[in-house]
Protein backbone atom coordinates (compact mmCIF):
# COMPACT_ATOMS: atom_id res chain seq x y z
CA UNK A 1 0.00 0.00 0.00
CA UNK A 2 1.49 3.42 -1.24
CA UNK A 3 0.85 6.20 1.64
CA UNK A 4 2.23 9.76 0.88
CA UNK A 5 2.18 12.17 3.89
CA UNK A 6 -0.02 10.39 6.21
CA UNK A 7 -2.75 9.78 3.64
CA UNK A 8 -3.63 6.52 2.63
CA UNK A 9 -2.85 6.37 -1.59
CA UNK A 10 -6.43 5.78 -2.69
CA UNK A 11 -5.80 4.08 -6.94
CA UNK A 12 -7.99 6.02 -9.70
CA UNK A 13 -11.28 3.50 -10.09
CA UNK A 14 -13.10 2.69 -13.57
CA UNK A 15 -16.54 3.05 -13.11
CA UNK A 16 -19.11 1.77 -16.13
CA UNK A 17 -21.98 3.75 -17.06
CA UNK A 18 -24.10 0.93 -19.16
CA UNK A 19 -26.13 3.48 -22.15
CA UNK A 20 -29.11 0.73 -22.75
CA UNK A 21 -32.58 1.33 -23.83
CA UNK A 22 -32.11 4.99 -24.00
CA UNK A 23 -30.94 5.78 -20.82
CA UNK A 24 -27.29 6.23 -18.71
CA UNK A 25 -27.43 3.85 -16.07
CA UNK A 26 -26.23 5.03 -13.45
CA UNK A 27 -28.13 8.52 -14.67
CA UNK A 28 -25.51 9.99 -11.70
CA UNK A 29 -22.00 8.88 -10.89
CA UNK A 30 -19.68 10.52 -8.24
CA UNK A 31 -16.48 10.33 -9.40
CA UNK A 32 -12.61 10.90 -7.91
CA UNK A 33 -10.07 13.35 -10.06
CA UNK A 34 -8.31 10.53 -12.29
CA UNK A 35 -11.16 8.05 -12.04
CA UNK A 36 -11.88 6.30 -15.50
CA UNK A 37 -15.66 6.52 -16.46
CA UNK A 38 -16.26 4.14 -19.20
CA UNK A 39 -19.48 4.19 -20.98
CA UNK A 40 -20.92 1.29 -23.18
CA UNK A 41 -23.46 1.24 -25.97
CA UNK A 42 -25.93 -1.55 -25.51
CA UNK A 43 -28.29 -0.29 -28.25
CA UNK A 44 -28.22 -1.14 -31.43
CA UNK A 45 -27.80 2.52 -32.70
CA UNK A 46 -25.43 5.23 -31.85
CA UNK A 47 -25.58 7.58 -28.85
CA UNK A 48 -23.17 10.06 -28.01
CA UNK A 49 -21.69 11.74 -24.55
CA UNK A 50 -21.80 15.06 -24.49
CA UNK A 51 -20.91 17.63 -21.03
CA UNK A 52 -23.53 20.30 -21.75
CA UNK A 53 -20.59 23.04 -21.14
CA UNK A 54 -18.55 21.03 -23.67
CA UNK A 55 -15.77 19.41 -20.88
CA UNK A 56 -15.98 16.21 -22.98
CA UNK A 57 -18.14 14.61 -25.78
CA UNK A 58 -17.98 11.24 -27.00
CA UNK A 59 -18.65 12.14 -30.89
CA UNK A 60 -20.91 9.38 -32.25
CA UNK A 61 -20.13 5.68 -30.15
CA UNK A 62 -21.47 2.70 -32.07
CA UNK A 63 -23.78 0.30 -31.29
CA UNK A 64 -21.51 -2.27 -28.95
CA UNK A 65 -18.78 -0.06 -28.85
CA UNK A 66 -17.56 2.03 -25.88
CA UNK A 67 -15.58 5.76 -25.04
CA UNK A 68 -14.05 6.32 -21.84
CA UNK A 69 -12.73 9.83 -20.15
CA UNK A 70 -10.67 10.27 -17.06
CA UNK A 71 -12.40 12.87 -14.98
CA UNK A 72 -10.54 16.30 -14.16
CA UNK A 73 -11.71 19.36 -12.30
CA UNK A 74 -13.81 19.04 -9.50
CA UNK A 75 -17.63 19.97 -10.36
CA UNK A 76 -20.75 18.59 -11.86
CA UNK A 77 -21.36 18.28 -14.88
CA UNK A 78 -24.71 17.18 -16.47
CA UNK A 79 -24.70 15.56 -19.54
CA UNK A 80 -27.11 14.25 -22.61
CA UNK A 81 -26.88 12.38 -25.91
CA UNK A 82 -26.83 14.72 -29.00
CA UNK A 83 -28.74 12.41 -30.51
CA UNK A 84 -31.66 11.59 -27.87
CA UNK A 85 -32.19 15.10 -26.20
CA UNK A 86 -34.43 12.79 -23.64
CA UNK A 87 -31.24 11.08 -22.26
CA UNK A 88 -29.51 13.16 -19.64
CA UNK A 89 -26.98 12.14 -16.91
CA UNK A 90 -24.95 13.77 -14.76
CA UNK A 91 -20.85 12.90 -13.45
CA UNK A 92 -20.12 15.01 -9.83
CA UNK A 93 -15.98 14.94 -9.59
CA UNK A 94 -14.41 15.33 -6.22
CU1 LIG B 1 -28.64 8.51 -27.85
Amino acid sequence: MLVSAGHAFVAPQTYVVAVEDMRFSPATLKVKRGDRIVWINKDLFPHTVSADNHAFDSGSIAADASWSYVAGKAGTYPYGCRFHPTMHGSVTVR
